[in-house]
């Protein structure tokens, strides 16, 4: 009865601190659209409240649940909501003076939602500052529609959390700070950070991800450096056009580490095509091309929108290829629209560009013209989109076809390493009753000089298929096939095809082993190994 007494005391000492001084936040459109905190989860010490829904009056008073956390830790947090665009700020009133100061120290953290599968998420890090003396705080956490919330909420949607926090001493070991990363290339990045303020007696060990899930204190390090004073290392090996997620955490003694720190996220850029090149417009253009919608060739591109959009190729259907529709009324003055084709290095080889085009009337597949003044140019640059070449021009003189036209353009005096190519569209000052569509589909950068080494790679490429086969044998390239000959262990030539096509019929052959020896154009022999069920 005593001990009941006592619970009871505790429970109403604990109410008079907490609920008669704190504002109750309120959300004037609630949380019942799923703008709500939904689960709440911080994994590394298992704290885990789950399917919480929209509380009534979309704040749920949970500071009879404790949270035991240290000073000096980062704490990575995930929320779940029941819609997108969330914003959530965690506070704990460190002063116990029944208020939340929504800033540091108080503001334990910032994080947004994101759309991961069909699930609005934030992944946060709650950072219990070091100075922080150990004690218990109360802790609200609030997720707002499109907007930051505040400790004592009153609009929009969303809705609010309250728990109580016991925090702990800092341990002996803190994690560094402030990691930033710099110098992001498209395979790398240089990743520099805050030395901790413990002693470090060995180094620091980083974690990269493409994932913004945190690692734990089992995590393996993707890498590390040695001493206290190395505040930096260069990361590698990375995949262009990624997010990225960076971990540090201090190596203190042989067998003590820190926590890892917040992260820092990065995104590296896009790679400089090397390779034989071929885009073909389905769904558009990747985030390595570009659109820019002020400046001519005779300058720099600037801006990020255009209207160079996706269509159907000559209005024929609605996808995969990009137009531009030129036009103009007392209303539209003239505009500039450029599509920017991404980077490529040129040096190793004659290219050439290829692509086909066509001009239509404004949403039909009729034939039209440019208008008086209006231009489409084909531009290259060779310093990575500063200044421009025009390599080909069409305008109100030119005959553009409403059918597919292919255009190839040799490279060989453009061996720039750091070459990209523009569309540049212009309606130009003048009025014009024209309303066209100039189209483009099928990019196109192919080096057109093989080198030895790559002709025999392409012949080393022959392959014979299924193997072993039935009574069709299937060669994967004859472009440089002379003759095919089928030919038995004992050497004997069994069949021959002086005409030689992918596919070779060779029902009547007994079972066993042959050779197919395909006699190259240019005077050189393949065999290749083929067994007959
Ligand atoms: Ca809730
Ligand atoms: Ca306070
Ligand atoms: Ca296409
Ligand atoms: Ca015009």
């Amino acid at each position: 009865m005593k001990k009941n007494l006592l619970v009871g005391a505790a429970a109403l000492f604990s109410s008079f601190l907490y609920s008669q001084t704190y504002c109750t936040p309120s959300f004037a459109s609630g949380c019942t659209y799923g703008d709500q905190i939904d689960s709440f989860q911080i994994p590394s010490v298992a704290f885990s409240h789950t399917d919480t829904v929209c509380s009534t009056g979309a704040y749920g008073d949970f500071t009879s649940q404790s949270i035991n956390l240290n000073a000096g830790v980062n704490y990575p947090f995930q929320i779940t909501h029941g819609f997108g665009d969330q914003i959530v700020k965690i506070w704990i009133d460190f002063d116990n003076n029944g208020t939340f100061t929504d800033a540091a120290p108080e503001l334990v953290a910032t994080a947004s939602s994101i759309l991961q599968g069909n699930d609005n998420i934030t992944y946060g890090n709650l950072s219990i500052p070091a100075t922080v003396t150990p004690g218990t705080y109360r802790m609200r956490v609030g997720d707002r529609y499109s907007t930051d919330p505040i400790p004592c909420n009153t609009d929009g949607y969303g809705e609010a959390h309250d728990y109580t926090v016991v925090v702990g001493a800092a341990p002996s070991c803190i994690a560094p700070t402030a990691p930033t990363v710099s110098a992001i290339t498209a395979s790398g990045a240089t990743l520099s950070w805050t030395a901790s303020s413990s002693a470090v007696g060995v180094g620091y060990e980083y974690y990269v991800s493409t994932s913004q899930t945190a690692p734990t204190n089992t995590t393996q390090a993707t890498g590390s450096v040695t001493g206290s004073a190395v505040l930096t290392t260069p990361l590698s090996n990375l995949a262009p056009v990624t997010n990225y997620y960076v971990w540090v955490r201090s190596v203190c003694t042989a067998t003590t580490k820190s926590s890892w720190s917040v992260p820092t996220t990065f995104k590296t850029l896009c790679a400089i095509e090397v390779q034989n090149y071929t885009f073909d417009f389905t769904g558009g253009v990747t985030e390595c091309w570009q659109r820019a919608d002020a400046g001519t060739p005779a300058g720099t591109p600037s801006g990020s929108d255009s209207n160079w959009y996706e269509d159907g190729f000559l209005n024929n259907g609605y996808e995969g290829a990009m137009k531009v529709n030129l036009y103009s009324n007392a209303w539209v003055g003239r505009f500039d629209s450029w599509l920017i084709t991404p980077a490529f290095n040129l040096s190793g080889g004659a290219y050439q560009v290829k692509f086909d085009y066509g001009l239509t009337q404004y949403n039909s597949t009729d034939p039209s013209s440019l208008g008086s003044d209006d231009l489409v140019q084909f531009v290259i640059s060779q310093d990575g989109g500063t200044t421009w070449n025009v390599l080909q021009t069409w305008d109100a003189s030119s005959a553009v076809s409403n059918t597919s036209t292919p255009y190839s353009f040799s490279l060989a005096n453009y061996p720039g390493a750091n070459t990209k190519f523009a569309f540049y569209a212009t309606n130009g000052d003048v009025v014009d009753q024209n309303d066209t569509e100039f189209f483009i589909d099928n990019f196109t950068v192919e080096n057109t000089t093989l080198s030895t080494s790559e002709t025999n790679k392409i012949k080393d490429k022959i392959q014979a298929y299924p193997n072993p086969f039935a009574d069709v044998l299937n060669i994967t390239d004859i472009s440089g096939v002379q003759t095919i000959s089928v030919v038995d262990v004992s050497g004997k030539i069994i069949k021959s095809f002086n005409k030689p096509e992918t596919r070779i019929y060779l029902a009547g052959l007994p079972s066993g082993m042959y050779m197919i020896v395909l006699q190259m154009k240019d005077g050189s022999k393949q065999t290749i190994k083929a067994i007959k069920k």
